[in-house]
């Protein structure tokens, strides 16, 4: 299939590029290299230096053989969004294409605005684009779970039968999210719905949890391949980050109790979920929307089985809880359902000791580049 990848440079979208072209589909990338600034502005660059996606597509096809093909710019300029789907025409769009850090999200106005415009008026013109050149076009959208928050009830994949006054309903599962950037994820959600009802549009939203991980198959051990590496407060994700601390020597960053609880996954994970809602489009006219995580840990437990593992390497991992620079439940009930993708056939890679293992040793090889002032900024919630 043809399959177009917004956000194509970042952290899944371009391990997601690879992915496909092996499973031999016929891909084009699009990205208009934010995230790269973002990360410069900040001084929160990642811990590879990454090259850019011409030289990443070359690389990937004298490895591999397959060739991707790579359009830079701006998706919430409506005349570049036009040309990229008139000259692809795509089947499938997997779309990645938005800030997507909380905590950059909660910076300051202006990365607030940045967040708001960037997020929702990509989506936008991805829908209008799919109306006009490729109507009947699959969009697979990255959602997050951080999307339902922290119910006290359990979280249902999407949808939610509502009982009331003696008549039923199927409504979207109520979202309340934490931060401005899950805030625009539930904005898109809603955006998509709508089209889906006016337009018959054909969508998968994937309510995804934090990734780890930086290897997969297609990566290999091969660091010019690698996605972005973020250990910063800013772009880091929470067990990425604990990986590159364990080898620094730096404290453990717990933020707060550390029962937050979230549902994790590898990135190999993300490859398989995005490729199976590919190979099972949803009919005209839905929005179908999956859970997308494997297991459910609390950040205490995270940093317990990093520093666990790590001491088993020698590393002698500390853990300094900090105090908590976001506003969100530290203690709290947790229990999303997430059946569909198994259903599908997803096969999980849980995060055994040894997945521990070979990823410290992996973070290990890069030891040298790690900058300790990167790891806390200070981005505070209130
Ligand atoms: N946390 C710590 N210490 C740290 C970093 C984070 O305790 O050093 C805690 C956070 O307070 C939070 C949890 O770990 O409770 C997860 O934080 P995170 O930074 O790994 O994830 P989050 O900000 O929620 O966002 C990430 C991705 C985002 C994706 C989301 C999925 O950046 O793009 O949508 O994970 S989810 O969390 O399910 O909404």
């Amino acid at each position: 299939m043809r399959v177009l990848i917004l956000g194509g440079d970042g952290y899944l979208g371009w391990p997601t590029a690879m992915h496909m072209t092996a499973k031999g589909h016929e891909v084009a990338v699009v990205d208009n290299y934010l995230r790269r600034r973002l990360s410069r502005e900040e001084d929160a660059e990642t811990l590879l230096e990454t090259p850019n996606l011409h030289e990443r597509t070359r690389l990937w096809n004298r490895k591999s053989g397959h060739s991707i093909g790579v359009f830079i710019g701006d998706l919430t300029c409506w005349d570049f969004a036009a040309e990229v789907f008139q000259k692809f025409i795509p089947k499938v769009i997997i779309h990645y294409a938005e800030q997507p850090s909380a905590p950059y999200s909660m910076l300051r106005r202006r990365a607030a605005t940045l967040t708001l415009q960037n997020n929702l008026l990509t989506t936008a013109n991805v829908i209008f684009a799919v109306r006009e050149f490729a109507p009947d076009a699959h969009i697979i959208k990255l959602g997050t779970m951080g999307e339902y928050g922290t119910p006290e009830i359990d979280i249902e994949e999407g949808w939610i039968d509502i009982e009331h006054k003696g008549k039923r309903g199927r409504f979207l599962y109520p979202r309340q999210a934490g931060s401005l950037y899950h805030t625009t994820k539930i904005m898109n959600t809603d955006l998509l719905w709508f089209y889906v009802r006016m337009w018959n549009l054909r969508v998968t939203d994937l309510m995804q949890g934090p990734v780890y991980g930086m290897t997969t198959s297609e990566t290999g051990t091969d660091e010019k391949l690698f996605p972005f590496v973020n250990y910063d407060e800013i772009f880091g994700t929470v067990l990425n980050r604990f990986l590159v601390q364990a080898v620094a020597g730096y404290p453990l960053t717990v933020y707060g109790k550390g029962g937050q609880t979230r549902g994790y996954l590898n990135i190999k994970d993300t490859m398989q979920c995005v490729r199976l809602s590919l190979e099972n489009p949803p009919q005209k006219g839905e929005l179908r929307i999956y859970n997308q995580f494997v297991e459910l840990f609390s950040v205490n437990e995270l940093a317990e089985k990093v520093q666990r593992v790590g001491n088993q390497l020698g590393l002698k991992v500390q853990i300094r809880p900090v105090e908590n620079p976001r506003k969100e439940a530290e203690e709290h009930y947790y229990n999303p359902i997430h059946q569909g993708l198994l259903e599908l056939g997803l096969q999980p890679h849980y995060l055994t000791d040894e997945v521990l293992v070979e990823m410290l040793e992996t973070v290990g090889r890069f030891k040298a580049n790690i900058q300790e002032h990167k790891i806390i900024r200070k981005v505070r919630w209130d």
